[in-house]
């Protein structure tokens, strides 16, 4: 694929043909970038029409602040978890793709503020024969891919421990939110590990982030190479049509679709490759299921957590309330294993089941992005409880019960949604 790939569809702000218009003008897709990442749309219109740039439009968080805020979005759609912790709301969303300004946050720490000028990646560790450190133009210029993958927190549905099994998990108690479905285009991870001539001794592959400013202290995961060899293993640069956002990683993520969204390193500086296995906060003490069920692995207390488990929710407020009569309901299902075959609705606790319709996608997507589905009920006044169950084309389904973990990852069993009514 090349840089056509990166045409911008029109999201719900009607900003849709930016790039188009910044290509027609002979803009190439480098520039475009830079311009988004310094002033956003404003820039790029007017670079596109010879009109000076109010200086008004510069966003203020590029001035240097004494105290960094945990994330620069606006906070107002969703449901605000508190440390850098935004949970998107499922039920503004109509459409397959996520608006980035409806993206959900995960901070471990404050969304960095990063000058992609000065920025580098490299990439050294003990596999590697020819140790990289590469520009961000260097990443803009290797072959790019443009697919639709979801991005889910391993914590997503953690507050239904609770809820359902009565047993409450360490963490930030999130609903059914903490996913969102995106638009990406970036090189592949592969590339960069090809260019840097890793060995055929390489084990792990530890992926760092800029967090708190340091590579030493940097969020981070491991992956083992065949993830990172995976061609859909990603280094991202830009979210639904435009420069990456400052929350979800400027100048460049890692996206690994399918897996748990912490493996998706924000803020990348740092890529290790080492003929060792790697064990790290994050796959030790952290995202690692803890519990009877889930005997040690290595160094790790628990059963790391690699890939995301199938899910689905409705799109509504919790709790809902809804006019008597005929409703349309929606909601979305994703597998980390294949495209979602079928989702089936209850009202009486998993009695039994009755099929709701999966939304045919009004364009190609890739085996990442979640599935929309929809349909009719006729709601009596009174206060209901609804449960939807997803299987995808591979035959796994959501499971009746799951063992418990403490930190409370990877539920995946039927989420009872409460609706009123009136
Ligand atoms: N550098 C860095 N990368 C990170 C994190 C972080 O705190 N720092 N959070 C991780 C977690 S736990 C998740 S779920 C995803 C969230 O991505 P988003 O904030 O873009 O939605 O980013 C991951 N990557
Ligand atoms: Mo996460």
């Amino acid at each position: 694929m090349t840089a056509k790939s990166l045409g911008l569809r029109k999201d719900s702000e009607g900003r849709g043909g930016i790039w188009q218009l910044a290509r027609e003008r002979g803009m190439s897709r480098r520039r475009f970038l830079q311009l988004l990442s310094a002033g956003g749309t404003a820039a790029v219109l007017a670079s596109c029409t010879g009109l000076p740039l109010p200086t008004a439009t510069l966003p203020a968080a590029e001035e240097s602040t004494a105290e960094a805020p945990l994330y620069y979005k606006n906070p107002a759609p969703f449901i605000d978890h508190g440390g850098g912790n935004l949970e998107t709301r499922l039920e503004n969303m109509e459409a397959l793709i996520t608006p980035s300004q409806y993206f959900f946050v995960r901070n471990n720490s404050a969304s960095l503020v990063v000058d992609a000028a000065d920025w580098r990646l490299s990439i050294e560790g003990d596999a590697v024969a020819n140790p990289l450190e590469l520009t961000y133009d260097d990443v803009l210029d290797l072959p790019s891919r443009t697919f639709i993958s979801y991005l889910e927190c391993a914590g997503n549905h953690r507050s239904m421990f609770d809820l359902v099994k009565g047993q409450a998990a360490k963490g930030t108690q999130w609903g059914t939110g903490a996913i969102s479905n995106g638009r990406w285009t970036g090189a592949a991870l592969r590339d960069v590990l090809v260019q840097a001539d890793i060995t055929d001794e390489a084990v792990s592959v530890l992926l760092i982030g800029l967090d708190s400013g340091s590579p030493e202290k940097g969020f981070r995961r491991v992956m083992p190479v065949e993830k990172a060899m995976d061609p859909d293993t990603l280094l991202a640069y830009s979210l639904n049509g435009e420069a990456l956002p400052k929350d979800h990683g400027f100048p460049l993520r890692a996206l690994a679709p399918g897996w748990v969204g912490a493996a998706s390193i924000k803020w990348l500086g740092r890529i290790v490759v080492s003929s060792e296995q790697l064990w790290t906060r994050n796959n030790t003490t952290s995202y690692t299921l803890i519990g009877d069920a889930y005997p040690p692995e290595g160094e790790s207390l628990g059963k790391p957590v690699t890939m995301q488990t199938i899910k689905s929710a409705l799109a509504l407020p919790r709790p809902a309330e809804l006019a008597a009569g005929t409703q349309r309901i929606h909601g979305y299902a994703q597998s980390p294993s294949g495209p979602i075959a079928k989702v089936e609705w209850s009202l009486d606790a998993g009695t039994t089941w009755r099929g709701a319709t999966v939304v045919e996608p009004s364009e190609d997507v890739s085996r990442y992005s979640w599935a929309r589905f929809e349909f009719m009920w006729d709601a009596r006044p009174g206060e209901h409880t609804i449960m939807t169950r997803a299987t995808d084309a591979a035959g796994n389904r959501q499971p009746d019960e799951i063992p418990f973990n403490e930190k409370g990852y990877l539920f995946n069993q039927p989420v009872p949604h409460p609706i009123r009514v009136a």
